[in-house]
């Protein structure tokens, strides 16, 4: 009935162990059971949110959804929803979105998220703020102790104009934690990685936690030439983590 062939990971019927995709399959379709018919739904981008988008898809197309808006948060996603046949409107219609889901990088224990390593963040962080409720999808590899702590990166987005500037002022800002910016460039053709708002990712690499959030993030957005970041602070109000054991909600 909802969609899963698999049953719970721990059943007699799927006794082996479920892929990535698999536990963010069952995170996006947790997700939907709290769309309702007449919703303003942001739909998020990535390969979690993926799987939300084309559920909800389906359940309009089954008839079991009605009246639903969705605002993509990518031209990618734009695109998927238009193929699922999701009617689509943006901010500048629709400025209140009853619901967001979409994936992260990171959580933290406090459900401060890093997202942007697709590089979509500038729009997730716009409609998912305007929202009442965003749900945040994830397998249970993206939870971390603390914002950067996998290692990966926590992108930032600049505009093109001098990016070195601006990625050596960004370095230089978080030299305690040992900080390491890179433009974030195609690996075929080294070419850089040009965002939906034709902007670049800087991407930064911390060797020790960055501390306060929110100070962190009020002294990036203070700089001149950066357009916004991959911290979401207390943005999510809800978190589901798929993992092998089962399915945790947490709500703020
Ligand atoms: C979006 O997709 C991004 O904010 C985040 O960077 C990414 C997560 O991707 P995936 O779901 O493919 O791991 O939500």
């Amino acid at each position: 009935e909802n969609g899963f062939l698999l049953g719970s990971p721990n059943s007699l019927s799927s006794p082996r162990v479920l892929t990535q995709d698999e536990l963010k399959k069952i995170a996006a379709y947790k997700a939907v059971e709290y769309v309702e018919s007449g919703m303003v739904i942001g739909l998020g981008t990535g390969s979690t949110a993926k799987h939300a988008v084309d559920r909800i898809g389906e359940l309009l197309h089954q008839g079991k959804l009605k009246n639903i808006i969705g605002i993509p948060t990518s031209k990618k996603t734009h695109e998927q929803a238009i193929s699922c046949g999701i009617p689509l409107a943006n901010l500048d219609s629709y400025p209140i979105v009853d619901l967001a889901i979409d994936g992260a990088d990171e959580v933290d224990p406090f459900m401060n998220l890093v997202k942007g390593r697709g590089g979509s963040l500038l729009r997730e962080k716009m409609i998912e703020s305007a929202c009442k409720k965003f749900i945040c999808i994830v397998d249970e590899t993206k939870l971390v102790k603390y914002l950067g702590g996998s290692g990966l990166a926590m992108p930032v987005e600049v505009v093109p104009f001098c990016w070195k500037f601006s990625a050596e002022r960004l370095k230089n800002l978080f030299q305690d934690s040992g900080c390491v910016a890179k433009l974030r460039t195609f690996p075929e053709n080294g070419e850089p990685f040009v965002t939906d708002n034709e902007n670049y990712i800087i991407d930064l690499y911390f060797q020790k936690d960055i501390g306060d959030l929110n100070v962190a993030s009020d002294t990036i957005l203070r700089l001149p030439g950066i357009v916004d970041h991959g911290m979401f602070i207390n943005m999510a109000t809800t978190v589901i983590v798929a993992g092998e054991l089962g399915i945790t909600i947490k709500n703020k």
